[in-house]
């Protein structure tokens, strides 16, 4: 039985996303409701629109309120089961308010700054070839975004090499890639960042668009926070999409590979992945360390600071605003 026909994309954007592992969308919300969602985040921040001496540079805000992706961006959700494939797999049906805000620095104002962050998501857990926890890396984008205005940039080339690390390390993969049981400092220390490192500029491609488009990438995707020259107020939020299963890779019936599936095997080159099993344990870390350097305390810490701040603001009612807003 063939798969079910697409619901949202064309031919062309399929495949696109099964050679490259990325496509964009255009439109997918209203520029109103970027708008609506986002009107707090200054005081969400806790830092002033006008005045740049207040402005931290990487901002990962707690998610406080999510709604569903199928109101908010009833394309993007049309594109998202066309690429699962199956919507009874999908884990998390919302997004949320956990923007990420790139506000630049005063040192990279102005300044061409190559991309030095290079990573694939997947810091909580060990990775496998067939980790279903990611599902896709998605990025809704709320604030104009213009070359050299911080949008992230991602390299799809380097898909085939990450794909093929996995491919070789069934053990699994700790953050950055290195392989389970391998020492911190061994050879493939860093493993991500430093493949980055050694992709020309011409393979990489700028995270760009309008309030309402949205990028969906394989969750094997390589990329890195940029230098926000402009130092536009740039906002997005980066989503995973979790199924529930691990991915099958070797398929008795090809005609049932979903398009993230057919992208990892075309990264691969291979028509499946027969014989190729897992041999390490699946597990996931616990989230009460920072996610990265900038930020300034776990989940739960950043999300009391939030709230503090927006009570002594006298905003307090402004959850509840969102909260009316949830569906479910
Ligand atoms: O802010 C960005 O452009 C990228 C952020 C990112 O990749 C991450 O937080 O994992
Ligand atoms: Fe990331």
């Amino acid at each position: 039985m063939a798969r079910q026909p697409l619901r949202q994309l064309t031919q062309e954007q399929a495949d696109h996303f099964v050679k490259h592992g990325w496509i964009k969308l255009e439109k997918c919300f209203t520029r109103q409701q970027a708008a609506d969602v986002t009107k707090d985040v200054w005081i969400r921040l806790g830092m002033s629109p006008t005045d740049k001496s207040t402005w931290v540079e990487d901002n990962h805000m707690p998610t406080v309120n999510r709604w569903p992706i199928r109101d908010f961006a009833p394309k993007a959700w049309g594109a998202l089961l066309d690429i699962v494939g199956d919507e009874r797999l999908v884990q998390n049906k919302n997004w949320g308010d956990g923007f990420i805000v790139n506000l630049g620095t005063p040192e990279g104002e102005g300044q061409d700054i190559p991309p030095d962050r290079w990573h694939v998501d997947g810091q909580q857990r060990v990775n496998f070839l067939d980790s279903g926890e990611q599902g896709l890396l998605i990025m809704p984008i709320f604030s104009d975004i213009r070359p050299g205005g911080g949008g992230t940039m991602i390299c799809p080339a380097a898909l085939p090499i990450m794909a093929q690390h996995l491919y070789d390390h069934p053990e699994g993969l700790m953050p950055g890639y290195r392989p389970v049981g391998e020492e911190p400092h061994g050879p493939h220390h860093q493993f991500q960042r430093r493949t980055g490192r050694k992709m020309p500029p011409s393979t990489w491609v700028e995270v760009t668009g309008e309030p309402g488009d949205v990028y969906i990438l394989h969750p094997f995707m390589l990329h890195s926070r940029v230098n926000n020259k402009h130092r536009d107020v740039r906002i997005v939020t980066n989503n995973r999409f979790p199924i529930k299963e691990p991915f099958q890779l070797a398929r008795d019936d090809p005609s049932q590979y979903s398009l993230i599936e057919r992208a990892t095997l075309h990264a691969l080159g291979r028509e499946n992945c027969k014989g190729w099993h897992i041999t390490g344990e699946r597990k996931k870390f616990d989230d009460s360390r920072p996610r990265n350097p900038n930020k300034r305390g776990t989940q739960q810490e950043e999300r009391d600071a939030e709230m503090a701040r927006v009570k002594a603001a006298g905003m307090g009612h402004i959850y509840e605003g969102y909260n009316r807003m949830r569906k479910n």
